[in-house]
Order: C-alpha cells, then sequence, then structure tokens
C-alpha cells in the first residue's frame, strides 16, 4: 500500500524546489535505497524521533524508518479545468494521490515571475482552489444526471446517490470544497467513489522569504487564515534554504539549522504532517537484527498490522505483545517491561496505537 502527497500550486511558486529537497534528503539517507519510480516521484523517510532512541538501545544490525511517496505535479493555471495549460492532464494527475500538499508563493524575489503579475497568496489559494471545484463540479453533474435516470427507474441506492450528488453540487457552486462539508460516514464512503478533487485531505505549504523563515509576514498570514477555516495544517518553509540544508552533508546540518534559528528543517515537518494528513500512524517492531517502523492507517487491528509485516502473520494471528514505545525506553528492555506489566497481550480486536512496540504470535 503505497500512500502518496501530491504537490500542488500555480507555476513558479517552488513545487519543484521542495520536492527536488525532499527527494534528495531521500536520496542521501543512508540505509533507505532511494527509488525513483519516475521523475516526478519520490519516496521520502518520515523523520522519526522515536526509532533514533531504539536505534540507540537496541543497536540492531539494520534501521529502517517507514516512508511516504510525494508526487511533483506539474503547475496548474486558470482555466485548467476547461483543459487549458495541459489542466486536464494535470487534474488527473491530482485524482491520483491520496492528499494535497497545495505550495502557496509567499517569497518575495524579482527574479522569479509571478503568474499574475505580482504577490497574492490569498488570490493563488482562491485561483487554485476554483480549477479543482470547477472539475468537481463538472464530474458532480454527468453523474447526477445517470443517478437521476437510475432513480426514476426505481432504484433505490441510486435515488439516495442522487440526493447526496445535489448536495455536493450545490456545495460546489458556492464555493465550498468537498472535504469541508459535513457528512455521514456512510455519505463518506460513497463520496470517495466519487474520486472528488476538492474531497482530498489537504495541507499548505507557505513558500517564504529566506528573510521570513519563522513565517510571520502579512504574506503567510493569509495563507493561516484560509487554512484555519477549514482546520488544515499550514507547513512554513523556505524552499531556497530547504535546498541549500540537503546540499549539505548531514553532519554540517545542525550547525547551519542552528544558525538559522531552526530545530529541524521544514521538510521534515512537512514530512510528517504529510503523514499524518493520510491518516497514517506508525508501529514498531524491535530486536537486534532490525528495528523497523511500520506504517498503518489510524483504527488498523492487530491482525492486519501484522499482516503488513507477512501475510502468514495476519492468516495465522493468534495475539500480539505489546509495549508501547515510551514504556518500552523509560524501562530499558522488553524482560523489564514484561516484569513491570507494561506488556500487553492483545487479541484479534486490539486498535493499533501510535508507538506501539509489537511482537506478534502466530500459527499457519
Ligand atoms: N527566493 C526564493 N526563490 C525560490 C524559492 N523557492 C523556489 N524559488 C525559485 O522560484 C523559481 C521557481 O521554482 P520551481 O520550484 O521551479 O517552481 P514550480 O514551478 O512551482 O515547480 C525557481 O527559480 C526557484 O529557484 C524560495 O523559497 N525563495
Ligand atoms: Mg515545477
Amino acid at each position: 500500500m503505497g500512500f502518496n502527497c501530491g504537490i500542488i500550486g500555480l507555476p513558479n511558486v517552488g513545487k519543484s524546489t521542495i520536492f527536488n529537497a525532499l527527494s534528495s534528503a531521500g536520496a542521501q539517507a543512508s540505509n533507505y535505497p532511494f527509488t525513483t519510480i519516475d521523475p516526478n516521484v519520490g519516496i521520502v523517510e518520515v523523520p522519526d524521533a522515536r526509532l533514533l532512541k531504539l536505534n540507540e538501545m537496541y543497536h540492531p544490525k539494520k534501521l529502517t524508518p517507514t516512508t511516504i511517496e510525494f508526487v511533483d505535479i506539474a503547475g496548474l493555471v486558470k482555466g485548467a479545468s476547461r483543459g487549458e495549460g495541459l489542466g486536464n492532464k494535470f487534474l488527473g494527475n491530482i485524482r491520483e494521490v491520496d492528499a494535497v500538499a497545495h505550495v502557496v508563493r509567499c517569497f518575495r524575489d524579482p527574479d522569479v515571475v509571478h503568474v499574475d503579475g505580482e504577490i497574492g497568496p490569498k488570490r493563488d489559494i482562491e485561483v487554485i482552489e476554483a480549477e479543482l471545484m470547477l472539475a468537481d463540479l463538472e464530474g458532480v453533474e454527468k453523474r447526477l444526471t445517470s443517478r437521476r435516470k437510475a432513480a426514476k427507474g426505481g432504484d433505490k441506492a441510486a435515488k439516495a446517490e442522487a440526493d447526496l450528488l445535489a448536495r455536493i453540487k450545490e456545495m460546489l457552486e458556492k464555493g465550498k470544497a468537498v472535504r469541508t462539508g459535513n457528512f455521514t460516514d456512510e455519505e463518506r464512503a460513497l463520496i470517495k467513489g466519487f474520486f472528488l478533487l476538492t474531497d482530498k485531505p489537504i495541507l499548505y505549504v507557505a513558500n517564504v522569504s529566506e528573510d521570513d523563515i519563522e513565517g510571520k509576514s502579512p504574506l503567510v498570514a493569509e495563507v493561516r487564515e484560509i487554512a484555519a477555516s477549514e482546520g488544515a495544517p499550514v507547513v512554513v518553509i523556505c524552499g531556497k534554504t530547504e535546498a541549500e540544508i540537503t546540499a549539505l552533508a548531514p553532519e554540517e546540518r545542525p550547525e547551519f539549522l542552528e544558525s538559522l534559528g531552526l530545530h529541524e528543517p521544514g521538510l521534515d515537518r512537512l514530512i510528517r504532517e504529510g503523514y499524518g494528513l493520510l491518516g497514517l500512524i506508525t508501529f514498531f517492531t524491535v530486536g537486534e537484527d532490525e528495528v523497523k517502523a511500520w506504517t498503518i492507517s489510524k483504527g488498523t487491528k492487530a491482525p492486519q498490522a501484522a499482516g503488513r509485516i507477512h501475510s502468514d502473520f495476519e492468516r495465522g494471528f493468534i495475539r500480539a505483545e505489546v509495549v508501547h514505545y515510551s514504556d518500552l525506553v523509560n524501562l530499558g528492555s522488553w524482560n523489564a517491561a514484561k516484569e513491570k506489566g507494561v506488556l500487553r497481550q492483545e487479541g484479534k480486536e486490539y486498535v493499533v496505537a501510535d508507538g506501539d512496540c509489537m511482537l506478534f504470535k502466530f500459527n499457519v
């Protein structure tokens, strides 16, 4: 199961700069074989301080982080939903990703042309959103026509779907993204099948100037306001600086970061926010041979988590021994956790928590 996050935005806002910094950070990571599936797709390690702690504890032969994929999607322009600027192709690329990172230009640089002549984060966001909504509207209208026809023939499911589509159509006509709507779980499941662009979880990336690393400018405030109105995260990044950070040798980075007043690269935050946006959490398997982070969706039960490792583990699942990361690190070893009684035996219905360290018992 590959989870991916598409990088979208107007042309010249810094999408490729950020994508390249992300992929070259991945390429440099010591023990993950960076794979280029496609020049626009990068597999990126998810930075996780817990993994480093577990590494200190176990000194395993192998340390394996978990990863997510980022996709650099070419810039959308006004009119994309009508096919302008290869718009349909790019909209199609967005349809294929699980979540969206919308890069918004907040940096001033007279050498970099803005498609609209001047910087305007709020306007830029609205341009992109409008194209996504227009594309959705077109799809929804087509589907609505066909569902209404079926409903006339007495198809109850079609009637329910048509009602839902009519509500979505009204939302889109009012300029509201589908992701901001109030829907029941049942409706959400139906909506998933509509493959709508504005239904995808979104985060905003404010690409700031070198002199506004903390994102205090009024330009970033415009992005924050829109994001807050829909409960979306904002990651402040200076694409240019991030490119400089990844160009440094790993041992040179801490000093450079400190000189900028940063604790970590902005990219690390972007990756983690992207991971969270996708509804993903991490569990660990630990031992002297390997300490490994595994990705699952929030709400995954123990047997399915085991299935991530091997299908036999899921098929023959008996139970899982679970120690939470924080207990394991505090107590210093698996055996100590057992002795103190914090090691739990969990069965088939156990919902795995972020940070669980797990050992699966199975029989096939
Ligand atoms: N000053 C400055 N320039 C940037 C920054 N990020 C990107 N650029 C420049 O903006 C131009 C367009 O960037 P690019 O990543 O190709 O944009 P894309 O069209 O969105 O992929 C390039 O010349 C970049 O060097 C930034 O944070 N600060
Ligand atoms: Mg580009």
